[in-house]
């Protein structure tokens, strides 16, 4: 069953000439799955239109930021509004704090807040303001999660550096990525160790409290309770990672799904609906070390951007409307049913899980806990259900190291398409 590809093909060639890889990003390359990517003509709902005029169900959602699908009407509407009034102004602008008084309700533990333009920069913002707030210089990160693409925090990646396999940050000078030192997520003692031998030097525990960036990985009882626990010990700041799981664990993010308290938080995709941002924040005492009230320097010529502000005033209130987040929330835990209960029926080894309205599966015979349980998935499996998926008009995200995002327009047709085709698919690699 191809798909015509004919003028995503030609496209891509151009694109190969024009950009590394033909991408912008490299995740977008489809080098774990083999073939090329499509080219998007325009979104709308669950769906991915594409320039061959093919149709996909969405379950990447721009990586995340998509919670009431693509073209959302009020969105579009509210960015709309802006965009007549104004793309940037450089200066203060009530839209930010629209949004703020939004996402600190939601999250009460961002006392304050600062508005970036993506998950990377307040990924590089908020170990400075660690580093400074402490005075003390080593990290801890864990394999396999992802926080941006600042030289500090590229030691162990995940994501698009985990799917095509690159060695650790070329580039990044030897004694930046020292100073950042690699835990096991779900591993206490791991932890333990790395303070026990770097006593008084660690700043800061930077962590994806639902890692989204090696797969879908989840905390075991008492890991992040565990994290919070030995930073105090050892006065150390623990910063959670929300730029992914950010109103979509729960509306509150991991932090409040989990009841643990960050000292710092990083947030990025839902807040902006689509468009470019970011934000960090937290404890009032070390948000406050910022400039201008503070001396630790930040800036940003977009930073609080109006249109990304306005897209995220009508994504998050739109999210947090009625019983929205609840019905999304059953349609990933509908497929990652869907997966265990083929898995069974069939025979093929797989392991699936959804939290909040993320979702998961490995090809894996055995549970997934550890990011370590993660690579020992069967890659070539993956590949195979990918690519059958994508020529049924179902895109997962092409890697078996990247989590399933789906929003409130996946219910109804998008989502019996998608189990029908994951049926077929499976039941086709069950005779094989
Ligand atoms: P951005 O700089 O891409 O806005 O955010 C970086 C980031 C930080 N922290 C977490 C937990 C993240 O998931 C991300 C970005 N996620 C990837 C998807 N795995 C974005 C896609 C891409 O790199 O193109």
């Amino acid at each position: 069953m191809a798909r015509v590809t004919a003028r995503s093909e030609e496209l891509f060639q151009e694109a190969l000439r024009r950009f590394p890889g033909g991408v912008n990003s490299p995740v977008r390359a489809f080098k774990a799955v083999g073939g090329d990517p499509f080219i998007v003509a325009r979104g709308e709902g669950p769906y991915l239109f594409d320039v061959d005029g093919n149709r996909y169900v969405d379950y990447i959602m721009s990586w995340g930021p998509l919670v009431l699908g693509h073209a959302h009407p009020k969105v579009v509407a509210a960015v709309t509004r802006q965009l007549q009034l104004g793309t940037s102004y450089g200066a203060p602008a009530e839209p930010e704090l629209e949004l703020a008084r939004i996402i600190q309700e939601a999250m009460p533990n961002l006392e304050k807040i600062r508005f970036v333009s993506s998950g990377t920069e307040a990924g590089m913002s908020v170990l400075r303001l660690a580093r400074a707030f402490t005075g003390r210089t080593k990290i801890i990160k864990f394999h396999g999660c992802y926080h941006g693409h600042a030289d500090a925090l590229l030691v162990k990646a995940g994501s698009g550096v985990l799917t095509l396999g690159l060695p650790d940050s070329p580039g990044v000078p030897a004694d930046v990525a020292g100073n950042t030192l690699t835990a096991h997520y779900n591993d206490l003692d791991s932890v333990a160790r790395l303070f026990e031998e770097n006593r008084g030097q660690i700043a800061a525990v930077i962590v994806e409290p639902v890692p989204g960036n090696a797969g879908l990985l989840t905390p075991r009882a008492g890991f992040l309770e565990g994290l919070r626990e030995i930073s105090d010990q050892e006065g150390a700041l623990l910063i959670f990672d929300e730029v992914m799981t950010g109103f979509r664990v729960h509306p509150g993010g991991a932090q409040t799904l989990y009841q643990v308290r960050p000292d710092l938080t990083m947030l990025a995709k839902v807040i902006g609906g689509g468009l470019p941002v970011g934000a960090f924040g937290g404890r009032k005492d070390i948000m406050s070390m910022i400039a201008p009230e503070g001396p630790v320097y930040q800036a940003g010529t977009l930073s609080g951007n109006p249109l990304a502000m306005a897209g995220g005033i009508a994504t998050v209130s739109g999210w947090l409307e009625g019983d929205t987040f609840a019905r999304a929330e059953r349609i990933a835990k509908r497929i990652a049913e869907e997966f265990r209960e083929l898995s069974l029926e069939l025979g093929i080894p797989l392991q699936a899980a959804s939290v909040g309205t993320m979702f998961g599966f490995f090809f894996n015979d055995a549970p997934v806990v550890t990011f370590a349980d993660a690579q020992r998935s069967d890659l070539a499996r993956f590949r195979t259900f990918f690519s059958r998926c994508l020529d049924r008009g179902v895109y997962f995200a092409p890697s078996q190291f990247e989590a399933g995002f789906v929003s409130i327009t996946h219910e109804g047709e998008a989502l019996e398409h998608t189990l029908r085709v994951m049926k077929d698919v499976l039941h086709e690699m069950s005779q094989e």
